[in-house]
């Protein structure tokens, strides 16, 4: 029997349907998980007379494989990863090519990739995005590791990737050298969150502040994904909005209890960003309001306390609408141009090389961010690869700037409305700060030199200086 192109570990639902997807696309799989009846159920299941075979030890998967070999790891992050490579690696060669596809923390990468590339072995840190149906019909998969393991495992990797409507080019490409792959998905999911927290807040103000109906919302978010802010966000938004509850016949979405739960990927996002110095405080103000949110007893206590303004809008709700759609667009493009100049911060602190053009055009399908958007965020990238900021790009420039207004107007009303925005107002907070020329940290200097002698620089001359304040 001819062998396997690849070996798959770990059957959990990502893992199944990243093999269908990998058989559809005309290779043969090889697959083991470590409770056997699970494989199983699979084999006689989904897998049923597909070039799909199953194997009952490690020996057994590395014996189906063509070399070099390619066994893809699809298990839960963390110590089940270090746990299933120091099961594996006894019987590696090398050459042989191991890759973890799960959500791992970049820095486990690094370890991970450094230790088996002494073996003489090729690790590849794998982001994939796109959930459950795009692992099965095409996700973007953001691959890390060396050159000559992307070169093994390209004609798989294109085949099941997910394709761009644009162009049908495959959503993948090779990210960069060791942890690159899973950084890279990791600020995918950083910028996820402020994506769905900008959307909340839109939907907060029109439907608490403006009173609009979630079915009458349904429609305005339909209108809108057919217009600049097309994206997968806003498309399962409005399906949101239209769904019923059977129970109380209310819209669902407003039965759903309003605390926000995370995984860390956001986190590890702001965090990392603390670490290498990178503003991104629209993608903090996201991982902060599911926080907030989860503090659900002590907010209900506080709102029966703590007084504000009645959260009931009076003017031309048209108009509120129509400066929200473009509010949300700006907002957008200047939380991208955070999550962007993050990348290209960390590429210079880790080495990673990253290619900001191509980052964004594999996130133009497949993946949960996945919006019109990105196809023009590429074509400023090819246009100046040595962008430092997206909103210093012409068209991205004028795009915020023709749309300012709307969003200052957006935020002046909720905060009269006393409805909280603070990803909306962190956006507008960093376009602020960044077109500033000069920002009051001359007195944050002048209070660190009077309290703790920590010196500072004079605007008219260099050097160090130091003032007795008092
Ligand atoms: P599941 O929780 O569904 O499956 C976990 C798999 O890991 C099972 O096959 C399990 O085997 C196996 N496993 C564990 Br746990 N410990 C193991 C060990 N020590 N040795 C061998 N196998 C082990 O996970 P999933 O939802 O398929 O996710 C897999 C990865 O993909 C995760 O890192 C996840 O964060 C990531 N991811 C998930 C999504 C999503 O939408 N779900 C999206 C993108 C990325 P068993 O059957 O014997 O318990």
């Amino acid at each position: 029997m001819a062998k396997a192109s690849i070996g798959v570990v770990g059957l959990g639902v990502m893992g199944r349907n990243l093999v269908l997807n990998i058989e559809r696309n005309g290779f043969h799989v090889a697959v083991y998980n470590r409770t056997q009846s699970k494989m199983q159920a699979f084999l006689q299941g989904e897998a049923a007379g597909k070039h799909i075979t199953g194997s009952d030890s490690y020996p057994a998967l590395m014996a189906q494989l063509e070399k070099p070999r390619c066994v893809l790891l699809m298990v839960t992050a963390g110590s089940a990863v270090d746990a299933g490579i120091e099961e594996i690696k006894p019987f590696l060669e090398p050459g042989d090519i191991l890759i973890d596809g799960g959500n791992s923390y970049f820095m486990d990468t690094e370890r991970r990739s450094l230790a088996l590339t002494a073996e003489g072995l090729h690790f590849v840190g794998m982001g994939v995005s796109g959930g459950e149906e795009g692992a099965l019909w095409g996700p973007s998969i953001m691959p890390g590791g060396t050159p000559e393991a992307w070169q093994a495992l390209a004609p798989i990797l294109r085949k099941i990737a997910a394709k761009a409507e644009e162009d049908g080019e495959p959503c993948v490409t090779h990210i960069g050298p060791r942890g690159a792959g899973h950084y890279v998905k990791t600020v995918h999911n950083g910028i996820e969150y402020a994506d769905m927290q900008l959307i909340a807040e839109i939907y907060d103000l029109l439907s608490r502040g403006a009173g609009l109906p979630a079915a009458e919302l349904a429609g305005i978010f339909d209108e809108w994904n057919r217009g600049e802010l097309r994206s997968y966000l806003i498309e399962i938004t409005a399906k949101i909005l239209r769904r019923t509850d059977e129970i109380t016949g209310k819209p669902l979405v407003e039965m759903v209890l309003d605390e926000a739960q995370q995984k860390g990927t956001g986190k590890w996002t702001s965090q990392n960003a603390f670490d290498i110095g990178a503003p991104i405080p629209t993608i903090n103000a996201a991982v902060e309001s599911r926080i907030l949110s989860s503090l659900k007893a002590e907010r209900v206590a506080a709102s029966r306390v703590l007084r504000g303004p009645s959260p009931r809008f009076t003017g031309d709700r048209a108009a509120l609408v129509e400066a929200a759609r473009a509010a949300l667009y700006a907002s957008k493009i200047l939380s991208y141009a955070q999550g962007m100049s993050l990348l290209r911060i960390a590429s210079a602190e880790y080495d990673y090389h990253l290619d900001l053009a191509e980052i964004a055009r594999i996130w133009r399908a497949g993946c949960i961010i996945r919006a019109g958007l990105l196809g023009d965020i590429t074509a400023a990238y090819r246009r100046n690869p040595a962008l430092s900021n997206l909103l210093l790009d012409d068209a991205f420039r004028q795009a915020v700037e023709s749309r300012q207004a709307a969003l200052r107007h957006v935020l002046q009303t909720a905060i009269g409305l006393g409805i909280p925005a603070l990803a909306l107002g962190s956006a507008l907070a960093y376009y602020d700060a960044y077109r500033s020329e000069r920002l009051p940290a001359n007195l944050t200097q002048a209070q660190r030199d009077f309290f703790g002698a920590h010196t500072y620089r004079r605007v008219d001359q260099e050097g160090i200086f130091h003032t007795d304040w008092e």
